[in-house]
């Protein structure tokens, strides 16, 4: 069987996806690339008078409406913004680029949820920083052992979590902040895929200033809609984190686009005003249509049944993931191996691939069949 060329080397997801970005039949990446809605195609419309009120108010004025928008939109009402606590970044990466630099400088190692998005891991050890992996079962089941929070300054989680779509309940994030304030190590969420699904907007902001824990959390606006890498990613934290987040984050950024806030702003009131739940719908249609084009493939199946997030892992069975995405990519459809998900033991994702929902339907039912095509056509190991 094929592995992947020779001539193509992928260190990581993201590279991945980068061979994918060309392609008419990109399922790779989890950004947002179906058509706008007519409702957000007016607002696009919109982006010179959008400009035209950039330019005349003051920022901050522009950031409180947007934080409060889109904050307001995923039932995070009770985020800090008012208190200062809130700072735009380019990009959710570039905020855990900051954390991570915060962090190194008073611990020395973070648990972090496993599996999950590889450039977490990468960027955490990027500074230098040891990682301790935390099982999606544990994290989600059971507290954490009181050895392991002694060992770290930090417990990463991502809720939902990429690729699993796995939501933290409130219950579960009560008792970890609870158990974080006991061990004083600082409670870290990445929630860009929270608008995907209705369990992951209860109040967080509320749940963690209750606990009195130290907590940092990355929001993201760039998963949801297809606006061409335009997004904000917000880096929050809590009064008492003592960590120098703002003065990295002024040592890399004086700000974010107005114009984008602007733009965010009216993407999240028409969220609120519907948006959102039309998202979640098609997301969900887009989410069957792949089952349904692979219903009949033997051996194989979809291991996240209640997911709701943008995108879906397919079980290969007995196949490797890798002879599957070969022989895919040479017909033009991307879509991710999921070992490197698996940051501690990649082995565990060797028959599992990714496929990103948020596209067009058209898009997807190409994929699909050309996916099915391939799991019909790959030997398993024994076959
Ligand atoms: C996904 C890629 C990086 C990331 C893709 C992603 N960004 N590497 N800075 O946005 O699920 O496809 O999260």
């Amino acid at each position: 069987m094929n592995r992947i060329p020779s001539t193509v080397s992928a260190e990581n997801l993201t590279q991945f996806e980068t061979l994918a970005l060309n392609s008419s039949m990109n399922l790779a990446d989890g950004h947002a690339r179906q058509q706008l809605t007519p409702a957000q195609a007016k607002v696009i419309a919109e982006l010179p008078e959008l400009w035209a009120e950039a330019v005349l108010r003051p920022v901050a004025e522009i950031e409180q409406e947007t934080a409060d928008s889109f904050f307001g939109m995923l039932g995070q009402h009770s985020h800090p913004f008012a208190a200062g606590r809130t700072l735009p970044c380019y990009s959710s990466s570039l905020a855990m680029e900051i954390l991570a630099r915060s962090l190194v400088t008073t611990s020395d190692a973070v648990a972090l949820l496993h599996p999950t998005f590889d450039n977490i891991p990468d960027i955490l050890r990027g500074v230098g920083l040891r990682l301790i992996p935390v099982e999606e079962e544990q994290a989600h089941d059971d507290d954490l052992p009181a050895e392991l929070l002694q060992q770290v300054g930090c417990v990463f989680i991502t809720t939902p979590n990429n690729p699993t779509g796995r939501v933290m309940t409130a219950e579960r994030l009560t008792r970890l902040a609870e158990q974080c304030a006991e061990h004083n190590v600082v409670l870290a969420l990445d929630t860009s895929f929270r608008g995907f699904d209705p369990a992951a907007q209860f109040d967080h902001y509320a749940i963690l200033d209750a606990s009195g824990c130290r907590w940092v959390v990355i929001e993201d606006t760039g998963k949801l809609w297809p606006t061409l890498e335009l997004k904000i990613g917000w880096l929050v934290r809590s009064e008492n984190v003592d960590l120098p987040i703002e003065k990295i984050h002024s040592d890399i950024l004086l700000g974010t686009s107005p114009l984008i806030m602007l733009m965010v702003k009216r993407f999240a009131d028409d969220g609120a005003d519907g948006g959102l739940a039309d998202l979640q719908r098609t997301i969900a249609e887009n989410r069957a249509l792949v089952r349904a084009e692979l219903a009949d493939v033997p051996d194989i199946s979809f291991i996240d049944e209640d997911a709701r997030t943008s995108v879906e892992r397919v079980h290969v069975g007995s196949r490797l993931a890798l002879d599957v995405w070969s022989a895919v990519s040479s017909q033009n459809l991307y879509v991710l191996p999921c070992q490197k998900f698996h940051w501690a033991r990649p082995e565990e994702g060797d028959r599992m691939l990714r496929i990103a929902l948020s596209r067009n339907p058209s898009t997807l039912l190409a994929g699909a069949r050309v996916l099915r095509a391939a799991l019909l056509d790959t030997p398993g190991l024994q076959g």
